[in-house]
């Protein structure tokens, strides 16, 4: 049996990396998993962002960030990070840098960097073996520029740009990319799904990757109070109903192997997730869209019908 330190929510280290006083919107599902993900690494970190929503992080000359950053270009921040990982290395070889002192990598960006602009150079730095971690936080748009559809949006959601019109009025009509499985299929040492409300679970899996040399995937789904049209006190919730719905499975591949971290024991319907949110709204009114809810149930039957319990 593995020995973890975090069994309970108990365990969550009170130590605070990121303090109070942020320019994020309320209930922000991003905010809630970086300052997660900050507690699992402790504070010796320097973040490396591409421009999104967390780029807000740091608004020269203020910073919530008790820990460093560094700002890329949207397409480039495992690029940045492979410098930073670079300098760190050759100081602390040439002895001018104490091995003490040594920092994480982590990119953090959000699903239109990590699945679109940001896929080559990511497939680069996994393919060179960069000893990075990678922090994905999923809104499932683009948010910092007012919630255009990304490759990762899901098939259904209304965004700015898939406005549900007569032509398509289901919206989205494009299936979200499996940024999971792209990952996977580099075979890295650890990739893994996470939720702001499965916090031990998160935290374990973060536990698990610091034993790994190389490229580490997280990728949290992120709800996003201002785009998904729900109240910032229902993160949280919605979160939990994505994880509960199926839609958003927990699970970890360690080179390449994929286990499920949590199996929900009987699924709640696809339809309780989405009719609390203001982006499927076009589902249910004025006339309820059978077909495609059935669809997306669909999906998510398949998935788990070939998920070994
Ligand atoms: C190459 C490039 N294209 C477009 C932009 C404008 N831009 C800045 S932030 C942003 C949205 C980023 O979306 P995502 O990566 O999903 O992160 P989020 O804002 O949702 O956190 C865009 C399009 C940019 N900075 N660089
Ligand atoms: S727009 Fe969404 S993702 Fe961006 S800061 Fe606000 S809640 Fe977070």
């Amino acid at each position: 049996m593995s020995v973890t330190k975090y069994r309970t929510i108990k365990d969550v280290p009170r130590e605070e990396f990121l303090v109070p006083g942020t320019p994020l919107c309320a209930g922000c599902g991003a905010l809630l998993v970086m300052r997660l993900f900050h507690k699992a690494l402790g504070g010796d970190v320097v973040w490396v962002n591409a421009a999104g929503c967390i780029t807000l992080m740091a608004t020269f000359p203020y910073t919530p960030l008790r820990s460093s950053w560094f700002y890329t270009a949207m397409p480039s921040a495992p690029a940045g990070a492979q410098g930073i990982r670079d300098a760190l290395d050759i100081l602390i070889k040439k002895g001018k840098l104490d091995p003490s002192e040594n920092l994480k990598v982590v990119v953090i960006t959000g699903d239109g960097a990590a699945s679109d602009i940001g896929l080559q150079s990511t497939s680069g730095a996994i393919h060179r073996g960069l000893d990075f971690f990678y922090l994905c936080v999923d809104n499932e748009a683009y948010g910092n520029t007012g919630f255009q559809a990304s490759s990762s949006s899901p098939i259904g959601s209304g965004t700015a740009t898939t406005k549900p019109t007569p032509l398509y009025p289901m919206g989205n009509v494009l299936p979200k990319k499996d940024l999971f499985e792209i990952w996977r299929s580099h075979k890295p040492p650890y990739v893994a799904t996470i939720s702001p409300s499965h916090v031990v679970d998160a935290l374990r899996k973060v536990e698990k990757a610091l034993n790994f040399k190389g490229p580490k995937l997280f990728l949290a789904l992120c709800p996003c109070p201002t785009g998904w049209g729900m109240e910032p006190s229902e993160s949280v919730k919605l979160a939990r109903l994505a994880v509960e719905a199926g839609i958003w499975p927990l699970k970890e591949a360690v080179y390449g192997e994929v286990t499920h971290t949590y199996i929900p024991l009987k699924r709640r319907p696809v339809e309780d997730y989405l009719k609390a949110q203001r982006r499927f709204a076009h589902l249910f009114k004025p006339v309820k869209n059978e077909g495609i809810i059935a669809e997306i149930q669909r999906q998510v039957d398949e998935y788990w019908s070939k998920v070994e319990r």
